[in-house]
């Protein structure tokens, strides 16, 4: 019985089969193809028959022309499909997205334009997906036609529900940049010239790095007999150029920063004790933090447009004068203040976390999540299988590096028995051209779209043993190892809160006082260390202005967020 019911299923579906060709073959311009066959998963090509399907993507600068880009025709010849290429401006990408997804007329799949080209995310995702049903779900597919994909997401315990939205379903693909040196990327430099010619040390503690910072203030270091000298100078934009977030985890664990770029998601000393959310911004260790860089500041020894100016400000403070003028300086890495392979960038030399007077000594932990929303099927698509079996090969090592570097033996090429990679162990490959984000070419998709770039492939880069560390070359293996020695040891994954889902009614109930209460966390840290407040004498109004702002609901929404991701209840 069941096998005649599966044999009339299967002739009712080649009839329909039949129908949709000659219903395309009928008309003069055929837009999108009828369903197709799938292959078995880990063949080529992909389909058994040649299908077109529509891609939506994003012009960067970085790539000529889709049409003839080689990679681009590489993966269509190899997967049997061919694909009609349509592109939206890369400064426009939300807007002109928006234009198309209320316009109704869909190409068969949304590529490239995800979360981090502040195009399809967590909230296009929610309008979309779980309300109108734009987007397919991709669950089955995954499962089914996508094994590259499947094992990196069972070898990352978690991923699976931060890819997937309330209503259970998963509406993207994801894409992998696991970034060691940015996981723990809150780094300080000290310029190590000055420390020589003091006679100091490299400050291991808070007390001693304030030592080092009167020294650099009092002592001419520059030795130009002039008191020019700036002990301590940070950005309030930038990668990681704020100078109080390192400095607070020598007496807490943090993520608070007050950097300009606020939004409702902003870090803001939330962390995770187990499966409980909770905050240190009322913590008596935080008022400590407060009242030792309140000291640093009231003591001249910070550059007081360290809470004013941006990067590039801060770069012109390191670089400009004819003799260096900042002890120490904050910072994701040297190219954030400084030239990477200039003189000065030679000098500063990252410091390890400061230990605090009660032991505390915390690195800053970057969770490195996989980015959502880069690839997104429409529900008018007739072969989402193909779609699904055509992208997992993105997720391959080699789909991998052809899709970031070209051609096997022009871009890069397999490691050989000596090659290893920047965390020493046998390298996966070698690059034979140096990384380039900035300047057009047609051999790649640079980093457009989905990639496994997973810590594995990334660690895997084949390093030269005898590069100079401190030159562009070197910037890969520096950082790497600079990480691991000084940094590692200090960081605490386990309290960080992986990105948070909130539903449509709870993001219309908090957004705007979850925006409040990250702006006064934020600005209350500056007024503490400048001094417009007081450490003792305004603690109490502060901690009041936090009850005021709802810290207890906003804590009690996240917790719930959490628990409904991380399947606690
Ligand atoms: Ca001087």
């Amino acid at each position: 019985m069941m096998k005649e019911k599966k044999r009339i299923v299967l002739v009712l579906l080649l009839l329909v089969c039949i129908l949709f060709t000659v219903a395309a073959q009928g008309k003069s311009e055929v837009k999108k193809s009828g369903e197709v066959t799938v292959t078995p998963v880990g063949t080529y090509p992909v389909v058994s028959e040649p299908v077109s399907l529509t891609f939506l993507t994003m012009q960067p600068v970085y790539i000529e022309d889709f049409n003839t880009n080689k990679f681009a025709q590489y993966w269509s010849e190899k997967t049997g499909v061919t694909i009609k290429w349509e592109t939206i401006p890369r400064d426009a990408v939300k807007e002109k997205l928006n234009i198309i997804l209320a316009s109704g007329d869909y190409p068969d799949v949304f590529f490239g334009v995800g979360s981090q080209e502040q195009g399809i995310g967590a909230s296009q995702e929610m309008t979309y997906g779980v309300q109108e049903q734009m987007f397919l779900p991709l669950n089955d597919l995954i499962d089914k036609y996508m094994p590259n994909l499947s094992k990196l997401l069972d070898e990352r315990p978690g991923s699976r529900q931060f890819l997937t939205a309330p209503d259970g379903n998963i509406y993207s693909l994801p894409d992998f940049n696991e970034c060691y040196h940015c996981s723990m990327s809150q780094k300080m430099f000290i310029y190590e010239p000055w420390l020589d010619a003091l006679g100091l040390s490299m400050p291991t503690t808070t007390e001693e790095f304030y030592k080092v910072l009167v020294a650099f203030r009092d002592l001419d270091p520059n030795g130009n007999g002039k008191k020019d000298e700036i002990p301590l100078a940070g950005a309030i934009s930038g990668w990681n150029n704020n100078i109080e977030t390192y400095l607070i985890n020598s007496f807490v664990y943090t993520n608070i920063d007050a950097s300009l770029d606020a939004s409702v998601n902003s870090a803001v000393g939330f962390y995770r004790d187990g499966d409980t959310i909770k905050t240190m911004v009322d913590s008596p260790e935080y008022k400590e933090a407060l009242r030792y860089l309140a000291k640093l500041y009231g003591e001249g020894l910070v550059y007081p447009a360290s809470f004013s100016q941006n990067s590039d400000q801060l770069t012109q403070l390191i670089e400009g004068p004819e003799q260096p003028i900042v002890g120490v300086v904050a910072g994701g890495y040297g190219g954030m203040f400084s030239i990477v392979g200039g003189e000065r960038y030679r000098n500063y030399k990252p410091m390890a976390p400061l230990k605090g007077p009660n032991g505390a000594q915390f690195a800053r932990y970057f969770l490195q999540a996989p980015v959502i929303g880069n690839v997104a099927i429409s529900k008018d698509c007739k072969n989402p299988a193909v779609v699904a079996r055509m992208v997992d090969f993105l997720y391959s090592d080699e789909g991998t590096l052809m899709s970031n570097y070209g051609f096997e033996g022009e871009g890069w090429r397999w490691a050989e028995a000596n090659d290893f990679g920047l965390d020493g162990n046998p390298a996966i490959y070698r690059l034979l051209k140096p990384w380039n984000d900035m300047d057009p070419q047609n051999d790649c998709f640079v980093m457009l779209g989905v990639r496994s770039n997973t810590s594995r492939i990334r660690n895997g880069e084949a390093v030269d043993p005898n590069v100079d560390l401190y030159s562009p070359e070197g910037l890969e293996a520096l950082l790497f190892q600079k990480t691991q020695e000084l940094y590692e040891p200090y960081g605490h994954p386990e309290y960080e809160i992986p990105t948070l889902r909130f539903l449509e009614d709870e993001e219309q109930a908090f957004a705007s006082k979850r925006l409040a209460y990250a702006n006064y966390v934020r600005q209350s840290l500056v007024k503490f260390i400048t001094g417009t407040w007081n450490v003792d004498a305004n603690w109490n109004e502060y901690l009041q202005g936090l009850e005021r702002l709802d810290q207890k609901g906003i804590l009690a929404l996240n917790q719930k967020a959490y628990d409904r991701q991380s399947g606690a209840n």
